[in-house]
């Protein structure tokens, strides 16, 4: 910018200077974004302030490629572009809690949403985002008035389109491009050199200062995430925010226009025929079908709670004494699997609310959200005029609730800025509190309503506060194993408030409650299992008791309370509750069975309960797939007698199970289930 040079004293490069004026302009606007950003409590880091300029040079290196004039224009048009961006995510966080993305604005009710409050999202410290547009103004004004010429002569700072301008000792005198060549052609050659190489360069170190960064972030606490893509806020976290708007744009791209793999017409037809068939098994006009109409619906999914602890005690204490007891009263399916991949909690709640698999990367909320499904609160609300709302206090964004929910049909969604934090526990609000809060929404709701809740308190890495700790843990104090069970403890304690509160606000007997545990506990510590159960376990043992959850049903009279050893999973609990409520599930693409069917001659499809790594169980065989992934060598168990068997027993479910993943990927990734209903009212394929 400043050149000291032999004969002339320092001389001011202008050009470089309207750039890095344009950069640290920028980069301060992304700081004061983050400092916005209620979901992050630290400041940007050395490597996150690399990150940022790194961006802004990529976004903004073309503009060297210009004429003079054209890169002045290109950079204010960039700057109030980017200005309107970062100004658009603030506000979107400030009530989202999360960043705008191409889905966000392709989905026209988003925007809704914010509606009046829009007004109330704008603060005037804000203002700060266009300080550079007045300071620019100011300058330039003040370049004219020194200059004293009253602007009739062009200055050589108009705008952004200066060429270039002298300091003190050089005002006018000409241009100082990066590269100062002769005069004539030569001089114009020689400036289109310089700005090409210039070009390249600004590339090159914006390239190098994002990308050195976010490979460091990603081969260290940020492993795994461009996989996983769990939540928008972590992406941010390692790319930034301009990184975040490529990386999204990209995604979108990837997924939607690039056009994933194609199903083709004799596909869909089999896939068809397959929803068919399943649908035609949920049928049974049994007793219990309808026998619960109109009653109220309440899902609890809870944080990593899982089946092994169930029934058990340490010293003389219950790990869960009110799901013990409410068993006494309840169906307890005993061999009920979580299906979940790597959308955890997220994929617990797609499969248990649309009966279709997740997805074997990522998370459906996250990829997926406008995509058509068969979903419970859409149903219920449909066909039985439910009011439907969902409980969870935590961003709203996490996992892209606050679109997926939307998606799903449900009225409202009640998230962590809905409720008071009055008991403030791990991540967010204590279960007791969470149960007590989301039990008074529910009580001023007009019947029926269904209402899925989400519980927190047991999410890793366990350690509650020792005001609430409660279970004497004997040889596991201090353990991960340990510290889980208290947390366990303590959300048991917390659903048996909840079902006193539903007895005294009179719900419990005109309510279907489902209670389940999303996934495992992520914890493989075989040892610390022997342990806790008094014996030593088997590769079978540990495989069920990693992908094992309980499902507790309990029916507004109490009736048909039992142990229910049927294998079943999260797929299957969507049907088995349509079936209760007396709305059959055979119209919709719903993969899971229903509970309450009587079982047909063929078990395996019946029955079968299909993991997302490729394990399965249909009550007899059990098979647990190699790291190889090849077919032969898995490992097939016979259930009767907990042993392996050859393999080949396990092929036919095996091949079904694979059949059943690969469907269910396609009905999501491309659409199908709108494909299908557009076919269905006669749009051609
Ligand atoms: C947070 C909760 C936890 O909202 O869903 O998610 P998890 O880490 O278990 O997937
Ligand atoms: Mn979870």
């Amino acid at each position: 910018m400043l050149r000291l040079t032999a004969n002339r004293g320092f001389r001011f490069n202008g050009r470089l200077f309207v750039y890095l004026f344009f950069v640290a302009a920028i980069f301060m606007k992304l700081v004061i974004l983050h400092r916005n950003l209620h979901a992050l409590y630290i400041d940007m880091n050395l490597l996150d302030n690399l990150i940022a300029i790194g961006s802004i040079l990529l976004v903004s290196f073309w503009t060297f490629w210009l004429p003079s004039r054209g890169r002045g224009i290109a950079l204010g048009v960039l700057n109030v572009l980017l200005t309107v961006l970062i100004f658009a995510d603030l506000v979107y966080y400030r009530y989202f809690g999360d960043f705008l993305t191409v889905p966000v604005l392709l989905q026209a009710g988003q925007v809704g949403e914010l509606g009046g409050s829009i007004r109330e999202l704008i603060h005037l410290a804000d203002l700060w985002l266009i300080a550079d547009w007045v300071v620019w103004a100011v300058v330039k004004l003040g370049l004219r008035w020194t200059r004293g010429d009253g602007g009739r002569r062009r200055t050589q700072l108009s705008g952004y389109d200066s060429r270039s301008f002298s300091g003190h000792s050089g005002l006018g005198s000409g241009s100082f491009s990066p590269v100062s060549f002769g005069s004539g052609g030569r001089r114009a050659g020689g400036r289109r050199f310089g700005r090409l190489f210039s070009g390249i360069g600004v590339f090159l170190l914006g390239f190098a200062l994002t990308m050195g960064p976010i490979r460091f972030y990603t081969q260290t606490w940020a492993m795994g995430l461009f996989e996983n893509n769990w939540w928008n806020v972590s992406l941010y976290n390692v790319t930034g925010l301009l990184g975040f708007h490529y990386y999204d744009a990209s995604r979108y791209l990837k997924e939607h226009l690039g056009g994933g793999p194609k199903v083709s017409a004799q596909e869909q037809d089999e896939i068809r025929q397959w929803f068919d068939e399943a649908g035609q098994r949920r049928i049974a006009d049994n007793e219990l079908f309808g026998a619960y109409a109109g009653s109220n619906v309440i899902v609890i999914q809870a944080e990593a709670f899982m089946n092994f602890m169930i029934g058990k005690s340490i010293g003389a204490q219950e790990i869960t004494p009110n799901f013990n007891k409410l068993m006494g009263e309840s169906l307890y399916f005993s061999n009920y699997y979580h299906q979940t991949g790597q959308g955890r909690t997220s994929d617990a709640d797609f499969s248990s609310n649309s009966s279709l698999h997740p997805l074997p990367t990522g998370s459906v909320a996250v990829r997926y959200p406008t995509h058509t499904f068969d979903m419970l609160p859409q149903i219920l609300k449909t066909q039985a005029g439910y009011t439907a709302d969902a409980f969870h206090a935590y961003e709203g964004s996490f996992w892209n609730r606050n679109n997926m929910y939307q998606a799903m049909g449900y009225d409202r969604f009640y998230s962590k800025k809905d409720f008071q934090l009055d008991e403030p526990l791990g991540w967010s609000l204590g279960d007791k509190s969470f149960f007590r809060q989301s039990l008074d929404v529910m009580a001023q709701e007009k019947p029926p309503f269904y209402s899925f809740l989400i519980t927190l308190s047991s999410h890793h890495p366990y350690t509650l506060p020792a005001s609430v700790q409660e279970l004497d843990t004997g040889e596991l104090k201090g353990t991960i194993l340990g510290d889980y069970l208290q947390a366990v403890h303590y959300v048991d304690a917390a659903l048996g408030e909840f079902v006193e509160g539903l007895k005294r606000e009179g719900l419990w007997d005109q309510t279907i409650l489902a209670f389940y545990g999303d996934h495992d506990n992520s914890i493989t510590d075989k040892a610390m299992y022997e342990q806790f159960l008094g014996k030593s376990l088997s590769d079978l043992d540990m495989h069920q008791i990693l992908n094992q959850v309980p499902l507790l049903l309990h029916l507004p009279d109490s009736q048909h309370a039992g142990v229910y050893e049927e294998p079943a999973g999260q797929l299957d609990l969507a049907p088995t509750l349509l079936h209760l409520l007396g709305i059959h599930s055979d119209s919709y693409y719903m993969m899971g069975h229903n509970l309450f069917a009587d079982t047909g001659t063929d078990r395996a499809a019946d029955r079968l309960v299909v993991l997302r790594s490729g394990a399965f169980t249909d009550g007899e065989r059990y098979y647990i797939p190699s790291a190889d992934n090849l077919f032969a060598n898995g490992t097939c168990y016979n259930l009767a007698g907990r042993k392996t068997t050859a393999v080949e027993p396990c092929r036919a479910p095996h091949e079904e199970a694979m059949k059943r993943l690969r469907i269910s990927d396609q009905v999501i990734t491309s659409d199908l289930i709108a494909t299908f209903r557009k076919e269905d009212q006669g749009v051609a394929r």
